[in-house]
């Protein structure tokens, strides 16, 4: 099924040893190869970046820092962790990479316990209004030992703004609480951020300015989204969304102070050995993102977005804050019909082939596990090669699936195998890295 030989040949040596895992390895590989992936937050990583993950980096305990570690023989630890933070500053033009967070919310507590004490107020964007957990929803370590306040989306849907983020509002709302911290970044907003105007209102109100630039890494990395440097404070990113690489978070700062409290913080803080292998992907990774290769694919994600945005309008659906800068969208279902839930979409699509996650649109009637709306991303679909011409026929495919879903169960079940062809055919041509 793999194009890779080296992923076949592996396999081939675990089934020898261990058929059971291979087994489930090898259904996983066939359904990534055979299905559209259009979860915004994933990617296909490249067959480099797979095997240095695989590679014997992951023996080694390496807690520390290059040059300061708590075991002996990390010469080579040393030399890969230092080649990855030297690409990270590059890509992202700035003073001070840290490698080593085990994911981005990983990397997201490592700055609140190194900026803020328990109790302290931050300022950030609602779960619910397309920001992330760790930014403060009341059951995470970021709403439970700190003061989460969170500034709204414009909610006037008269207004040309409707959904996007109200800057003048972000003020009012730092201004009365005077945060420690402003947080900008999300995980479901399709909108371009204006980090300059988020600086100016950290400084008016006195906060530092934090960028978790998950998302959007990779399109910051080549260039077609503004950077958050030199205006954030701080900037968290996730590694395996836009950005291709293995899952993973990075913290990165311009500030030689802030750099040694979020080190400290980092580890012992919260973490013990980083993982090596990831470092060494990670590493891999950055080096790919160099390359002017990732500026053209970043480019095609983003005209793909557009182009699947507006296919999905042109059929009845509705885009919120209508359309998206970056390579996400948030589909309102609810014009289709009052009685289409996020979940009844997800469900019927991925019978389908194609994956993609239910997700609350601003103000949902519906709760986070039902919603009325999806979530979709075209990083992945970019990486096997998909273009406008494609967008245009998933905007198809996805539309008469749930037309069939809307109508009746056996429809649905006679639409799902034609569409669930049309997909493998689709992957086929497309094949993964
Ligand atoms: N869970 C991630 C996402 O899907 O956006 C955010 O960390």
């Amino acid at each position: 099924m793999s194009h890779d030989p080296i992923e076949t040949a592996v396999l081939g040596l675990i089934r020898t040893q261990d058929p059971q895992v291979a087994a489930i390895i090898e259904a996983e590989q066939a359904r990534q190869a055979t299905t559209i992936e259009l979860i915004a937050s994933e990617n296909h990583v490249s067959p480099a970046v797979k095997h240095a993950i695989g590679s014997c980096l992951t023996n080694k305990y390496a807690e520390g820092y290059p040059g300061a570690r708590y075991y002996g023989g990390c010469i080579h630890h040393d030399e890969i962790e230092h080649l990855a933070q030297e690409r990270a500053c590059k890509l992202f033009g700035c003073t001070h990479a840290n490698v080593q967070p085990h994911s981005g919310a990983q990397a997201n507590m490592a700055v609140f316990m190194a900026l803020l004490a328990p109790g302290d107020s931050f300022c950030s964007l609602l779960l619910k209004d397309g920001g992330h957990l760790s930014h403060g929803m009341k059951i995470n370590f970021s709403g439970k030992y700190f003061n989460p306040v969170h500034y709204p989306l414009h909610a006037d849907p008269a207004s040309p703004d409707f959904e996007t983020i109200d800057y003048d509002a972000v003020r009012a709302v730092c201004m009365e609480h005077k945060p420690k911290l402003l947080l900008c970044g999300y995980s479901a907003y399709p909108r371009t951020i204006d980090f300059a105007r988020f600086r100016e209102i950290a400084d008016e109100c006195g906060a530092l300015l934090m960028a978790d630039i998950a998302h959007i890494a990779g399109l910051v990395a080549a260039g077609v989204h503004p950077s958050p440097f030199p205006h954030a404070h701080i900037v968290t990113t996730t590694t395996h969304k836009t950005l291709r690489g293995p899952r993973g978070g990075l913290i990165m700062t311009n500030d030689d102070d802030l750099v040694k409290k979020i080190n400290r913080a980092l580890f012992p803080g919260i973490q013990g050995g980083p993982l090596m292998h990831t470092i060494g992907a990670k590493a891999v990774a950055f080096g790919e993102a160099l390359e002017p290769a990732f500026r053209a694919y970043q480019m095609q994600t983003i005209a793909n977005a557009e182009a699947l945005a507006a296919a999905l309008t042109g059929l009845g659906y509705r885009i919120t804050s209508g359309g998206t800068d970056n390579h996400l969208m948030l589909v309102d279902l609810q014009p289709r019909s009052a009685d289409l839930t996020g979940t009844d979409a997800e469900l019927w699509l991925e019978a389908a082939g194609i994956i993609t996650n239910k997700n609350g649109i601003p103000n949902d009637p519906r709760p986070p596990r039902i919603t009325s709306g999806l979530r979709l991303g075209t990083p992945a679909v970019t990486t096997r090669g998909m273009k406008p011409e494609q967008m245009n026929d998933i905007a198809q495919l996805i539309d008469r699936v749930i037309t069939a879903g809307l109508e009746s169960p056996e429809t649905l079940a006679c639409v799902t195998k034609e569409v669930r062809a049309d997909v493998t055919n689709l992957c086929q041509i497309h094949s993964l890295p």
